[in-house]
């Protein structure tokens, strides 16, 4: 089965909750559409591209499936519009309750327009680098062959890349507590 990796983001409330209660609540949505392989930690982040909103929460899950990539984008939109996103007024990079956005598809190297595998930003923002290394350092960017963590290590350079921190939530256990708590009961 292909494997795609998409990055969560959320920086608004949504109907459920804070944005740790939305990507949390987000799980099982994606569940719906493949098996997630692997998730990564929660990272708090400062906002990329239009400074004055809150800081972000992002993650990435690396999700095997069978849907094609047209299907599974659809899907990822009808789930951020679950969590109330509102596309309507939004300001480019502004704030919203839920962003799903697809980073790689196995190795799929597709551009129309409106549509773009892998994610044309992908490479600038450590908000996706971070995670995506966590779960996946050796995941190839099919458009120039460099690994998730040869990306990250380009990257790491730049100031405007953006400053990424670990945020611990009940909501959303790390999978080495849920390991733990499997062997206990
Ligand atoms: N998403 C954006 C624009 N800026 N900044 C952070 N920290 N995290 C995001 O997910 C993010 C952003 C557009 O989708
Ligand atoms: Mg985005
Ligand atoms: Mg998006």
């Amino acid at each position: 089965m292909p494997l795609a990796f998409i990055a969560l983001g959320a920086n608004l409330p949504s109907p459920a909750g804070p944005p740790d209660a939305t990507l949390a609540a987000a799980l099982p949505h994606l569940a719906l559409l493949g098996r997630i392989a692997a998730r990564s930690s929660l990272y708090s982040t400062a906002p990329v591209g239009f400074a004055d909103q809150p800081r972000f929460l992002n993650a990435v899950v690396a999700l095997s499936t069978d849907l094609a990539p047209r299907v599974l984008l659809e899907a990822l939109l009808s789930i951020e519009r679950l969590f109330g996103r509102d596309r309507s007024a939004a300001l480019p990079n502004g704030p919203r309750t839920l962003d799903l956005d697809l980073l790689l598809y196995a190795d799929l190297v597709l551009s129309e327009s409106g549509f773009e595998i892998p994610h044309p930003r992908l490479a600038q923002r450590a908000f996706v680098l971070i995670p995506l290394v966590e779960i996946a350092p050796n995941a190839v960017n099919p458009r120039s062959g460099l690994t998730a963590a040869q990306l990250l290590a380009n990257l790491s350079p730049r100031a405007d890349a953006g400053e990424v921190v670990p945020f611990t939530s009940l909501l959303w256990p790390s999978e080495s507590d849920r390991a733990s708590k499997e062997a206990e009961s």
